[in-house]
């Protein structure tokens, strides 16, 4: 048995709150070890797992690990959302009372540390000194030494976060254990694994993986679903999943700040990390702040909304990360960088990673080359030959001070004021590159409704979404209607309001479907337009669904596309959006409570397209 006091002790962590905790979970979990960490343990830690053969070296300064083949992604079906109030039961957020859920993770977890080392990772999840701290400090126990190496990228980790507390008991309670990943029966009926967020005793419990967003608990169970939950519980802030970037206009001196949401595979990342296209890279330059969280509030000394990226680095999606898509990203992972990866393809001989996408054929010598299971490439049955190097979520975990194009005030406490919210899907037909909606309850409906296309007819209909509220449905901890009505509050508390628009990088020629916009750093093009539609520079053209560029407001210097092109992806298709607006009803009609001016934003959409004939 760990000898608790000692070890917390030993590393100066004196919040007794703290230590009352981890001596409880120690002893449930049956630990044989306490061990505080901090990021300046980092290079020990490595060590350490070199050594034990958890990760392998991938270059200079920067290591790979690969994880149980069935332990890959996050499971949406095993997370759980738990309260004490059944009123807290959204449609998404699968609810169930807390008082069923403790006693089963509880369960699950005792003895399963058993003979392994707790890690004790203290975090905090926002820039030092936030008007937000005090939602945002952590403490996780995990019995992975390979999740605290991420924790230590992904968050600001160490004691000195939680010992000085104003309240000395306001933490989340994040407890991780892996549990013995060969027995969980992952997929299947009898599957043991549960990530459960315990919402308002601000604990999470998960249990059954030690894979990304199941095991880094300061990432998305607490930087998204515990903060969704304490923002509307204290009416304070927003926790979405939002990337978060700056643009510089160096003519003007003016600075403006977009963040917004987009479903998984609509190019969220690319966006976050972008450059300015060379044509433009003279006038502007665009700061990257964060490509997955951001938490909003209004601030009441100048009535802005402000933004901040609670991360402290990046865990990206490594599958076609490439020169062309998002060189700022493969700067961010070069040598030196203390990049973990984690599921793509390694080199025995060599030392390299590859996956998908990264060149345009794989590496032609497959000498020492494994695939992500540890597979030599050489000696893969014929069956599995063209199976992919790199599992598809495959990711690299880096420091945000990595990026190259970081912005310079990424840490500042305050945030930065919000000029633009931006909702992204993926649409081949119907959305044009980007409307903009200057109506709040207009723009909270417009997220309410993101959706990407269903990719393949057996999850879909043809043409219709799969609706993803603000890119935040597996996120989502409180309900649908409380959620509206919460955007509908903090958004409409800010004096000075940020614009809102959709936009669409995938809009396909109907003919042979060819991509009509380039996207990538090209999609700087439209933000400049919806940022000189605020600053009323330019007029746009309203039609029913929102105000679109005029052909000659996009600054299109350098751009290849034809005329036609750009007449497609600067329309909107009537008949098709009519068909939309009847499975948005369906979809909305789901969510009790929703407010009524949301209802009455939909009805003047339905109506304004109706008069469009
Ligand atoms: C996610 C992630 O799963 O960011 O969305 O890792
Ligand atoms: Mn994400």
């Amino acid at each position: 048995m760990a000898d608790v006091h000692a070890a917390l002790g030993g590393a100066g962590l004196r919040n007794v709150h703290v230590r009352e905790y981890v001596r409880h979970w120690a002893e449930l979990t049956g630990a044989a070890q306490i061990e505080v960490i901090s990021a300046s343990d980092d290079a020990r830690l490595i060590g350490e797992a070199l050594a034990e053969g958890e990760i392998l070296p991938a270059g200079e300064g920067r290591y790979y690990s690969r994880s149980y083949v069935k332990d890959t992604a996050r499971s949406e079906e095993r997370t759980v959302v738990a309260t004490s109030n059944p009123a807290d039961k959204g449609v998404y957020n699968n609810w169930r009372p807390a008082g069923e859920m403790r006693p089963l993770l509880e369960e699950r977890m005792r003895g399963a540390s058993a003979g392994k080392t707790m890690y004790v990772v203290p975090y905090l999840m926002a820039p030092v000194g936030s008007p937000l701290e005090r939602y945002a400090a952590g403490v996780e126990l995990t019995d992975c030494r390979t999740v605290a190496l991420h924790m230590i990228r992904m968050a600001r980790v160490g004691v000195h976060y939680i010992d000085n507390l104003a309240d000395q008991n306001s933490f989340v309670r994040a407890v991780h254990v892996t549990g013995d990943l060969e027995k969980l029966g992952q997929g299947t009926p009898s599957d043991q694994r549960y990530f459960v967020t315990i919402a308002d005793e601000r604990t999470i419990l998960h249990f059954g993986s030690s894979y990304g967003g199941n095991a880094l608990l300061g990432k998305i169970a607490h930087g998204l679903r515990q903060a969704a939950y304490d923002g509307w519980a204290s009416g304070e802030f927003l926790a979405e999943q939002f990337m978060l970037i700056g643009i510089a206009d160096k003519l003007t001196g003016k600075r403006y700040h977009v963040c917004g949401g987009f479903p998984s595979a609509s190019g969220k990342t690319n966006l976050a990390m972008m450059l300015a296209p060379d044509a433009l890279a003279g006038r502007y330059r665009v700061d990257f702040y964060g490509d997955d969280i951001a938490w909003l509030r209004a601030d009441p000394d100048d009535g802005k909304i402000y933004a901040i990226n609670p991360e402290f680095g990046v865990f990206g999606v490594a599958k076609d990360t490439s020169e062309v898509t998002n060189p700022a990203a493969l700067a961010s992972v070069a040598p030196g960088t203390g990049t973990l990866f984690t599921n793509v393809a390694y080199n025995d001989h060599t030392q390299e990673v590859w996956w998908e996408g990264r060149t345009p054929a794989p590496p032609a010598d497959v000498a020492g080359w494994r695939d992500w299971t540890g597979t030599l490439i050489s000696e893969r049955p014929a069956e599995d030959a063209d199976a992919p190097w790199a599992h598809p979520n495959s990711r690299f975990t880096t420091a945000l001070a990595n990026v190259p194009n970081v912005a310079p005030d990424f840490d500042d406490p305050r945030g930065v004021p919000i000029d633009a919210i931006i909702f992204g899907g993926r649409t081949r037909d119907r959305e044009p590159l980007i409307r903009a909606i200057t109506d709040l309850a207009e723009g909270v409906y417009d997220g309410l409704t993101l959706g990407a296309e269903a990719t393949f007819a057996a999850e879909g209909v043809e043409g219709l979404l799969r609706y993803d509220p603000m890119s935040m449905r597996p996120f989502m901890s409180y309900p649908e209607g409380a959620y509206a009505a919460h955007w509908l509050k903090v958004i409409g508390s800010a004096a000075s309001q940020p614009i809102f628009a959709h936009v669409n990088w995938f809009r396909r020629d109907p003919g042979d479907g060819h991509y009509l916009w380039p996207g990538y750093r090209d999609n700087l093009r439209p933000l400049l337009w919806l940022l000189r539609l605020k600053e009323g520079e330019v007029r746009g053209r309203q039609t029913p669904v929102g105000i679109i560029p005029a052909k000659d407001e996009l600054d299109l210097d350098g751009i290849a596309a034809t005329p036609e092109e750009l007449e497609t992806i600067l329309s909107i298709d009537t008949p098709r959006w009519k068909q939309e607006i009847k499975h948005r009803e369906q979809h909305l009609e789901q969510f009790a409570g929703l407010p009524e001016e949301i209802w009455q934003a939909h009805r003047r959409v339905a109506a304004a397209l109706h008069r469009a004939d």
